[in-house]
């Protein structure tokens, strides 16, 4: 075991890229843990230091980590544009804007624009840098997307202002965003992992806050056969457990999963997930698990995972 503990510390130390400083205030959106009651948009945003226009809401199940989350309400005209953003004090430089976003199937994007602003002293626009698309696909899965913008007129600039800005007819559905970063310099990637491996955090039955899917998942808390709560749980207050008694469902099968995102997750993150799996049964192995990645019909040559170094 000690061995074990060993090697993760060195992996660790190894592999973990150093973060770049987030200069965002709030960049979860899960301060302050109140005003979800209600249907006041103002109020929700209410002490988060974001400023926020439009059909734009905070609400627990928005979240992609911690308790709460911000989401373009599909079921509300946002023709007009939505959005959030933060003046941080700057006089130039090169920095990057990034945020996870999950546009739910049933909602009618008509544009995305993630971009960063500078502005002057006065808040006159000086130089505006857009992301490099106009959507995000419409499976119900988080995406982390980001823009990276330069100014070189240290003289005239004062602020730097990252923007999540929407539009979308009224079609239902939502498109949620969670967990911002604004740092000093290019992209350095997505964070990669599984999130709420526990299955702590939840808010209605249902996955939409948990980080995880389930295949026939209704994003509305009816009865499903499965159910958060306390009875399931190993460690930790809550588990997820599946619900063998009810009528309704003489037999059923579910998948229960998490984004693996492309590009971003590596088979060492899987492999080292797997092992911290088995350390934390407290058990061993005779040989460690191994994963590939393998498409039918071509070589090892042609197919790349992502390595981080
Ligand atoms: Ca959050």
């Amino acid at each position: 075991m000690k061995r074990f503990l060993a090697l993760c510390a060195v992996f660790s130390a190894v592999i973990i890229p150093t973060m770049a400083a987030n200069l965002l205030v709030n960049p979860s959106f899960n301060s302050p843990d109140t005003n979800f009651e209600g249907d006041d948009a103002a109020a929700q945003w209410e002490g988060t230091d974001w400023t926020r226009w439009g059909n734009c809401f905070r609400q627990r199940w928005a979240a992609h980590s911690g308790h709460a989350g911000g989401y373009f309400r599909g079921w509300s005209e946002g023709t007009n544009g939505a959005g959030v953003y933060q003046n941080m004090s700057a006089t130039g430089g090169t920095y990057t804007f990034t945020i996870w976003l999950r546009r739910e199937p049933a909602f009618s994007l008509n544009q995305i624009d993630l971009k960063i602003e500078w502005l002057d002293a006065d808040t006159n626009y000086l130089q505006t840098t857009f992301g490099t698309y106009k959507s995000v696909p419409g499976d119900g899965l988080w995406h982390p997307v980001y823009v990276t913008s330069t100014y070189t007129n240290t003289a005239t600039a004062s602020w730097v202002r990252p923007v999540l800005y929407g539009n979308w007819t009224n079609a239902g559905g939502s498109l949620l965003f969670d967990d911002a970063q604004l740092y000093s310099g290019t992209y350095t990637g997505a964070t990669p992992g599984l999130l709420n491996p526990s299955f702590e955090f939840y808010t209605t039955n249902d996955f939409r806050c948990s980080q995880w899917t389930a295949s026939g998942d209704s994003y509305y808390p009816l009865e499903n056969p499965w159910e958060f709560s306390d009875w399931p749980a190993r460690a930790g207050s809550l588990g997820l457990g599946l619900r063998g008694w009810l009528t309704q469902y003489p037999v059923y099968t579910v998948t229960v999963s998490q984004v693996v995102t492309p590009g971003v997750t590596t088979t060492s993150d899987l492999v080292w997930w797997w092992r911290q799996q088995v350390n934390d049964l407290g058990l061993g192995t005779w040989f460690q698990p191994s994963i590939s990645v393998q498409r039918r019909g071509a070589s090892a040559a042609h197919v790349t995972a992502p390595q981080r170094g």
